[in-house]
């Protein structure tokens, strides 16, 4: 049986892979303040200088994704990544069908490294085949379900100004789960901080904490213990990746699982810490890993028993789309809250209809693809390179 006997509301059954071929690749620099600037441990972010990527194809599909320049992270820049797309990555995709992912996966990881940059291609093609095929990018990958809870990262502050923060979020947007930014030194007003958290908010919050590599493994076993009435749900890379030894030692010590984030960003980066004992859950970032390498990642947890997370890369509201879009796709991402508040942060953003958070949930549109749409007035008004 062929798509189109299917009929119902299967839109295009007349699809062919010539259809798809991608014809032209953009990479647009843009520029949006944050109202509210976050503030962790290995940096700080004041301003979005991210890269709009947009995948055309030769039936004049358009698929779009955001690429976040996090150098603090991963050494690339709002340059880089347009270098890259522009340089490398576009002349290998172009006359390539959009449904050709294997072949264009191997392509883009011949060169090394360049995270967000891949990301946004990949993540823009998928965009492209759920336009193409009438149905959204969740039901694609996995159509688990419709939305997922959120998580509020609170970015280092005075506790009471980071309860204040925490307490708006619980009552504008329902949120009840915070993933706080810690590894200061010394610990003492990260530990504070969380106290008050629990202080204010008793059991109707989840918290965990995040260090961005900033502790020792010995100050992150200290800070962890003076915590550990604190009913914390994770501990997110609180040390180096390389100190190698302290950090299997601190996951042995660690009273709550330990999250891999900046240790785990690529399929053998995730074998490496759950095999050496360096993290016992993982964070998944679709804005590093796009699509195609998170259900990668994302199978690999399932098949070795390990929690993820959904987390975020400090993401706009295309970014946080992808990132809602993919784990409300999957049973596994659905369990625990994901971080897709960010872009509240932010003093404006590129989309036509703003993403709404209410009730502690973001819901996906349903809409084909990724499922939002650009406002046209606010790229032309945000984008650097015109
Ligand atoms: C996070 O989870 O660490 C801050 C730095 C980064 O790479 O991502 C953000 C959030
Ligand atoms: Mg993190």
């Amino acid at each position: 049986m062929t798509l189109a006997q299917l009929g119902g509301n299967v839109a295009v059954g007349t699809t062919t892979a010539a259809d798809l071929e991608v014809t032209r690749v953009e990479a647009i620099p843009f520029a949006i303040p944050y109202a509210k600037p976050l503030r962790f441990a290995s940096g700080e972010v004041h301003t979005a200088e991210h890269v709009l990527v947009r995948v055309h194809t030769a039936d004049g599909l358009v698929g779009i994704a955001e690429a976040p320049a996090r150098p603090f992270t991963y050494g690339e820049t709002q340059a880089s990544i347009r270098a890259v797309i522009d340089g490398l990555f576009a002349p290998q995709l172009i006359g390539t069908s959009a449904l050709a992912r294997e072949a264009i996966h191997a392509r883009l990881h011949r060169t090394v490294g360049n995270p967000a940059a891949k990301a946004g291609i990949d993540m823009a093609l998928w965009d492209v085949l759920g336009k193409a095929f009438g149905v959204s990018v969740t039901d694609l990958l996995g159509g688990y379900g419709a939305g997922m809870r959120v998580s509020h990262m609170l970015g280092f502050d005075e506790p009471a100004a980071m309860v204040a923060e925490a307490a708006r979020m619980q009552e504008q947007y329902g949120i009840t789960t915070f993933k706080v930014k810690v590894g200061r030194n010394p610990f003492h007003l990260d530990v504070a901080v969380c106290r008050a958290l629990r202080e204010a908010f008793g059991d109707a919050v989840e918290l965990y904490v995040d260090g961005n590599r900033g502790w020792s493994p010995a100050d992150a076993e200290r800070a962890m213990s003076h915590m550990a009435d604190l009913d914390l749900l994770f501990a997110e890379e609180l040390c180096p990746a390389d100190d190698v030894l302290g950090r299997r030692r601190h996951v042995r010590t660690c009273p709550v699982p330990v999250i891999a984030d900046e240790s785990a960003t690529t399929p053998g980066e995730v074998t490496r810490e759950l095999l050496g004992g360096s993290a016992d859950a993982i964070s998944i970032k679709v804005a590093r890993t796009g699509f195609t390498g998170s259900q990668r990642i994302l199978h690999q947890a399932e098949g070795l028993g390990v929690e993820v997370l959904m987390g975020n890369q400090i993401d706009g509201q295309i970014g946080t789309a992808c990132s809602v879009a993919f784990g409300a796709a999957h049973a596994t991402t659905s369990r625990r809250a994901g971080e897709l508040s960010n872009f509240l942060d932010m003093s404006d953003d590129l989309l036509a209809e703003p993403l709404t958070i209410s009730g502690g949930t973001l819901h996906v549109s349903g809409a084909p693809g990724i499922g939002v749409v650009l406002d046209p007035d606010k790229l032309a008004y945000y984008r650097t390179d015109t």
